[in-house]
């Protein structure tokens, strides 16, 4: 326990007194906090537990998705507090994302995302805090560096990838993150066929993306052909099954239409067991036909590439344990969840132990490779572990989190959520190395739980508290939507920058003197080198004429921490946000005659309102 936390709950322990010897609660402490006999309640218990002192710090990142609004939620546990907002598939005019040269051209044409599935990179499976990836469901993945909390590459659309929602998690060394189609359509892109042709012209696509192991560039890895189901999501193995990965699927019986009807045929759809580390040496030999300007691989006439297990009809979450020796997947509307074992797994590949196939892949047989149908309770959706052999499984028909344990399968604690349950995130409770701790349950709604703010309300989250054989609710915290998937880690596993070291600045147009800053010309191209520092924009003005594209450099020659400069520039539509040691170009054809003030967004110092210029247009 920190100094400051220790000073929190004699702070907290003695507003309680104060409340008890005045006869009220003090007006600060929880309600409830008021119990005879002088003990401390459970829910004044709950607030120490949660509260950081002011200026004392959390113990751990919580990394959250944050759906279509395409952004990333970074938030401090176990205060709940809201630290940043990482922006990746959509502009942010916060921090100037969307607006400079480098983040426009990684946008693209696209000013949305839709972004499930946040994936920390790993070594040996656990976070090694050096990046973070997430999908977007416009068959992209992105990556941020941890080193400054920035996106620094968006991959794709990557071809024949059609509804990315299986994605981004990675494998154990970050080798790859994966992809997949949710919705299956005729390929290459732009290939026409009818809905009657959907069960045989119809394709879902399996996909690798290659990560440089010391830049975490991404790149087209591998991609493989798959039949015409939805894939949902995916989980790498590890540990005893590294090199696979998994992912559910749903609409196996190839339905078209109202699915929630005609896709219910079937007991059963599948969990598609890939062998990554095939499909990379396949890919590496040149295997498969170009489709959509990619190598795609056919399963079929490469046995051992891919095997469907059976599994609860429309499965949703896949999740490996923590080492690597079950397989965790369900119907969404089961009561029960099913612990795949992954020796038996094998054993079934390996003596052709199949019940069928499915355009030529493998179906292995459900009894054969199960271990037991664990009765968590109904609408199992997803699965974390602790370090101590226990799993926590979301219920979203019964808004609650069960706790089972792994190999005896004997269900031992529930909490209820409130409410709608979808993901839930212990600390490093994907990875090899569980750090149990707290749980936070991801739900799509809460209504009833704060001060109302219209027809639109926030989402909720609820910490957990696992360290305990009992699961204790203590926090309820709001959340941007629309949350999915997020992930927990350890604040000491990652390692911020304060500023961008000058001598790390190669950006050509950078200039760390206020006497080079100024304006050059090249035919209709004029180049503006601009200079921030508290608390002069130099130039203070400069002129161009009319049509005339214009790139201006930005340097904040600042280097303390959090000294950022922006700049705004009227009626261009024009908003960069410039952290200290950083250089950032816009370009834009000076379409306007007239004079068009500039200014620092940013509140820098006691005189940010004199950070002004003007450029004029001739
Ligand atoms: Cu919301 Cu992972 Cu897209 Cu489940 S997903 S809830
Ligand atoms: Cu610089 Cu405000």
């Amino acid at each position: 326990m920190t100094k400051g936390r220790r000073g929190a709950i004699l702070t907290l322990a003695g507003i309680a007194a104060l409340g008890l010897l005045a006869g009220r609660c003090a007006p600060s402490a929880p309600k409830g906090a008021k119990k005879a006999g002088g003990a401390v309640s459970d829910a004044a218990a709950a607030a120490m537990k949660v509260y950081v002192a002011p200026g004392d710090l959390d113990e751990y990142y919580m990394f959250a998705s944050g759906g279509h609004s395409g952004q990333v939620y970074v938030y401090g546990l176990p205060s709940g507090r809201h630290l940043s907002t990482i922006p990746v598939f959509t502009p942010y005019p916060a921090t100037g994302y969307g607006f400079d040269d480098d983040s426009r051209k990684m946008l693209g044409e696209l000013t949305w995302g839709d972004a499930h599935h946040p994936a920390l990179s790993e070594t040996n499976g656990d976070y090694d805090g050096r990046w973070l990836f997430i999908n977007d469901m416009n068959a992209r993945v992105a990556r941020i560096d941890l080193r400054d909390f920035k996106t620094k590459q968006i991959l794709g659309p990557v071809p024949n990838v059609s509804g990315n929602h299986g994605s981004s998690f990675v494998t154990p060394n970050t080798e790859y993150a994966v992809m997949s189609s949710r919705f299956s359509i005729p390929i290459p892109k732009g290939t026409v066929a009818g809905i009657d042709k959907y069960a045989t012209d119809y394709k879902g696509v399996a996909t690798g993306v290659k990560i440089d192991p010391k830049t975490g560039e991404m790149s087209f890895g591998w991609q493989i052909a798959l039949p015409p189901f939805d894939y949902d999501l995916g989980d790498a193995g590890k540990l005893a099954s590294d090199g696979w990965v998994f992912f559910t699927s749903y609409n196996t019986e190839r339905a078209t239409g109202k699915l929630e009807v005609t896709s219910a045929a079937r007991d059963r759809d599948y969990i598609a067991a890939i062998n990554w580390k095939m499909a990379d040496s396949l890919a590496a030999k040149g295997e498969g036909t170009m489709i959509g300007g990619v190598k795609v691989i056919d399963p079929a006439k490469n046995p051992g590439l891919v095997y469907f297990m059976p599994c609860g009809k429309s499965p949703h979450g896949v999740d490996v344990s923590p080492d690597g020796k079950y397989i965790i997947g369900s119907g969404k509307l089961q009561g029960v969840t099913t612990a795949f074992n992954w020796e038996k797994v094998q054993t079934a590949m390996r003596n052709k132990d199949f019940s069928g196939d499915e355009d030529g892949i493998p179906v292995l047989k459900y009894e054969s490779i199960k271990d037991a149908e664990v009765p968590v309770g109904l609408g199992p959706l997803h699965t974390q572990f602790g370090p101590d052999g226990y799993a926590y499984t979301s219920l979203f028909v019964d808004s609650a989190v069960a706790k089972w344990r792994l190999g005896t399968w004997e269900v031992v604690d529930k909490v209820p959520m409130s409410y709608s349950i979808g993901h839930l995130t212990a600390a490093h409770g994907d990875t090899t190395k569980p750090q149990g701790k707290w749980l936070v349950g991801l739900n799509k709604l809460s209504h009833g739980r704060h001060l109302s703010v219209g027809p639109s309300q926030p989402e909720s989250s609820q910490l957990v508290d696992i360290t305990e054989e009992k699961m204790k609710l203590l926090l309820d915290f709001f959340t941007e939507p629309e949350p999915h998937y997020a992930q927990i880690v350890n604040a000491n596993v990652l390692k911020p920058i304060e500023v961008y070291p000058k001598e790390e600045n190669r950006h050509p147009l950078a200039v760390w003197d206020v006497k080079d800053a100024g304006v050059t010309r090249n035919g209709n191209k004029v180049t503006v080198k601009m200079v921030e520092v508290r608390s002069t924009i130099t130039p203070t003005d400069f002129e161009v004429k009319e049509g005339d594209v214009v790139t201006v450099a930005i340097t904040n020659i600042e280097q303390t921490t959090d000294e950022l400069h922006g700049l705004g520039l009227l009626d261009y539509n024009i908003n960069v946000v410039v952290d200290p040691g950083e250089t950032k170009t816009f370009t834009f054809t000076a379409k306007k005659k007239g004079v068009y003030p500039y200014y620092c967004t940013n509140f820098c110092s006691a005189l940010h309102q004199e950070m002004q210029g003007y450029m004029i247009v001739r």
